[in-house]
């Protein structure tokens, strides 16, 4: 049974964009990316004295279940060279799963859909260009109408194409 899930991925060392790019091919071995959204720089949320990131949003079919696929993503940011110094600090790449299906799961480790994406820019812009119409299977809004509710600030600009 494959399912279709989003993704959003991060960079904020070195290369962003070639980063996001290497991250995009790994990911064909979990699935088949069917549609990437163009590459936003965007600001930092959160811990905000680190560098700018590069976000994108990416739809990936695959056979994997929830948990497998999580243990493909982590092991490709490992694969990639991420280090985990400072929750929340700079990475070279960082792969959240945003929705799976319309699946929920609450287990330690992962929660989907992804437990802060709502509230995100750098998550809802980048999305909204590739899923306008995908319902978020909690609150039940679309990501359209999620990313108009947002209050504005934290910017993000669309800055390049990302294929
Ligand atoms: N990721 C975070 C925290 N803050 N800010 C931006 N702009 N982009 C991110 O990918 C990001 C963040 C935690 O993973
Ligand atoms: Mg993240
Ligand atoms: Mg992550």
């Amino acid at each position: 049974m494959h399912k279709i899930v989003y993704l959003s991925l991060g960079s904020n060392l070195d290369d962003r964009a070639a980063n996001l790019r290497t991250a995009l091919e790994k990911l064909g071995d979990l699935g088949t990316v069917n549609s990437v959204s163009a590459f936003y720089e965007t600001e930092p949320v959160g811990l905000t004295a680190q560098p700018w990131f590069v976000n994108c949003a990416a739809k990936l079919d695959t056979e994997k279940m929830p948990r497998q696929l999580l243990n493909g993503v982590l092991n490709l940011e490992q694969e990639m060279g991420r280090q985990r110094k400072q929750k929340n600090g700079p990475r070279i790449i960082d792969i959240d799963i945003l929705l799976f299906g319309t699946s929920v799961i609450e287990t330690a480790g992962l929660t989907v859909p992804h437990p802060r994406m709502h509230e995100r820019r750098f998550v809802l812009e980048p999305l909204a260009e590739i899923a306008p119409d995908v319902r978020h299977p909690v609150f039940k809004r679309t990501v359209r109408e999620l990313r108009d509710a947002l209050p504005p600030g934290q910017t993000v600009r669309r800055v390049l194409e990302s294929l």
